[in-house]
């Protein structure tokens, strides 16, 4: 008789899958799971937060960071929706999270009893929030559950899973033996298109390349084909870092906007291009190239010249191939580019005060240490002008732009990141949303440096209240405490800087403590905008 209960056989599935860690919060409907975890704990950790936000956002850093997947568990009901905001930003971010949550009695679900954290309809909630769910019906069919949901979380649209588990299902015997990984089958490259692709590209006059968080596996691909075009490259926040900030083709998003409207050929790598399908506008003198997992996404908006369907990696990799023997001579952009970097650089001045803090992270981070990104004045700029040397060291929140996902989404990449520095940064209204999470942080020894700019204000609400609101200041201004001693009190480590002199120099002693974490506050005023390089008017299209 096989004695492998369903959550003795999802433990093992996370370790064939190579996840070593669970982001997880307990209570009864999870207990079977917990003791498993307990009796596996040679092979696979626990993190447990303090709120099941903490959990997902964890998860979600861990992913993010490494390119892996990752994995957390809660209760049904209000866990579930405790990490709602967590499991969106994982679906915007086409991060592979795998969610284990979950479930009343099953023979009762669906008959409205009311059990304790019953949610009418859990398993359609779920399935609006993410493409890949499955609830576990017989011990069975668990391990393979896994298998399935991991492998589609690197198939298509990457993203999270979600799989369910009733209370009772745990704790049942006759699982069976761990089913190995499956393969993940990526679509056959279309040679036609590489043709095309590499015809239209190789005639170009002004190619440009613009990345999304589809290519961050494909950085050294990215950075062949943009010398061999002489093309510049611009990545904007999740695209960054995939072309190292210090080479002259990489663009930051206003000088990008430029470039577009001069361009006659853009290959657009793992990227929605939204911000110039939507705002830049486009026309039929610019040929589109796609390259993109989801094969329903290059003609969402404007129908491509050419669309390659799959991982950017390997299609780069062909067109590469193929390329050279199509490829216009062209001299080197360099000096231009360096030229138009100084202009927008110029610009820039403007955003001075949030630079010269950034300027101080970047000074004392290393090339590979990894920066997380907030929806803040400080996060904007970062955005913007933060220079990024690696691919996967600076994460920012997709187009959810969550307030609040940096904390705990930090904690989950220096837990996942142990060997380089991670720093989040953060306003002291969205660092608040998860300022709990200090205590997983020092309870589990995670050495993230957290720097906090406090202005008192959800400043960018304020700026716009006061601009564009005959300065009517509403629910804008905020009670803090005395970050200092708040983290003090939790046993992290904590001191004040005034200036960016100061910062730097906390951030070393930051940086040097790797066994738990620290935080940095950073009184601030108010800081100018920054919308005016993020929102710009169209350039192509009339
Ligand atoms: C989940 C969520 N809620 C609300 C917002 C709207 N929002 C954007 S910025 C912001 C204020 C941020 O304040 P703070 O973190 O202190 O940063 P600051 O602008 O002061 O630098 C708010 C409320 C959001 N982006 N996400
Ligand atoms: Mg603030």
């Amino acid at each position: 008789m096989d004695t492998t209960t369903t959550a003795e056989a999802i433990v093992a599935s996370l370790v064939a899958h190579g996840i070593s860690t669970l982001y997880a919060l307990p209570g009864v409907h999870n207990d079977h799971l917990f003791d498993a975890l307990f009796r596996a704990s040679d092979r696979i950790g626990v993190i447990h937060p303090r709120h099941e936000q903490g959990a997902g956002y964890m998860a979600l850093g861990a992913a993010v960071a490494t390119g892996r997947p990752s994995a957390y568990a809660v209760v049904p009901g209000p866990g579930l929706l405790n990490t709602g905001a967590a499991l969106l930003t994982a679906y915007a971010m086409n991060a592979p999270v795998l969610a284990l949550i979950g479930q009343i009695p099953d023979a009762d679900i669906g008959r409205g009893l009311g059990h304790l954290h019953e949610i009418r309809d859990q398993a359609g909630i779920i399935a609006r929030l993410v493409d890949f769910s499955a609830r576990v019906k017989a011990p069975a069919e668990a391990s393979g559950l896994v298998a399935q949901a991991v492998a589609a979380m690197f198939t298509r649209r990457r993203g999270p899973a979600v799989l369910e588990c009733a209370i009772d299902m745990w704790g049942r015997p006759g699982a069976g033996p761990t089913q190995a990984p499956l393969a993940v089958t990526e679509p056959p490259i279309d040679e036609d298109a590489i043709g095309a692709a590499a015809k239209l590209l190789g005639a170009a006059k002004r190619p440009m390349i613009i990345c999304g968080g589809g290519a961050q596996a494909a950085s050294a691909e990215v950075t062949a084909l943009a010398t061999m075009l002489q093309a510049p490259v611009l990545g904007y926040r999740r695209g960054r870092g995939v072309l190292d900030s210090r080479d002259p083709l990489s663009v930051t998003l206003p000088l990008g906007r430029e470039l577009w409207g001069e361009a006659d050929v853009v290959l657009g790598v793992g990227t929605r291009l939204f911000y110039p399908f939507q705002q830049w506008g486009i026309d039929d003198k610019l040929a589109v190239i796609r390259i993109d997992s989801d094969p329903e996404e290059p003609a969402r908006v404007h129908a491509p010249a050419v669309a390659l369907v799959g991982d950017s990696g390997p299609i780069l990799r062909r067109l590469l191939d193929a390329l050279p023997a199509h490829n216009a001579k062209r001299p080197s952009r360099k000096d231009e580019m360096l030229e138009r970097h100084a202009r927008w650089n110029a610009r820039f001045e403007k955003l001075s005060i949030q630079r010269a803090f950034l300027d101080a992270i970047r000074a004392e981070l290393p090339d590979d240490g990894i920066l997380v990104d907030e929806v803040t004045q400080m996060g904007f700029v970062a955005r913007l002008a933060f220079p990024v040397y690696r691919p996967r060291t600076f994460l920012s929140p997709g187009y959810q732009d969550n307030l609040g996902w940096g904390y705990a989404t930090a904690l989950g990449a220096q837990h996942a990141r142990p060997d380089v520095p991670v720093v989040a940064i953060s306003g002291d209204g969205g660092f608040m949303f998860t300022a709990n999470e200090l205590a997983t942080a020092v309870r589990h020894r995670i050495p993230l440096v957290a720097v906090v700019f406090t202005d008192g204000a959800f400043g960018n609400v304020r700026r716009i209240q006061a601009e564009h609101y005959g300065n009517r200041l509403i629910a804008c201004d905020l009670a803090n405490p005395d970050f200092v001693r708040f983290a003090e009190s939790f046993g992290a480590a904590a001191e004040r800087a005034k200036d960016p002199g100061g910062l730097r120099a906390a951030l070393r002693r930051g940086f040097a403590r790797r066994d738990g974490p620290t935080l940095i506050e950073v009184p601030v005023g108010p800081m100018p905008s920054p919308w005016e390089f993020i929102h710009m008017p169209k350039v192509r299209g009339g």
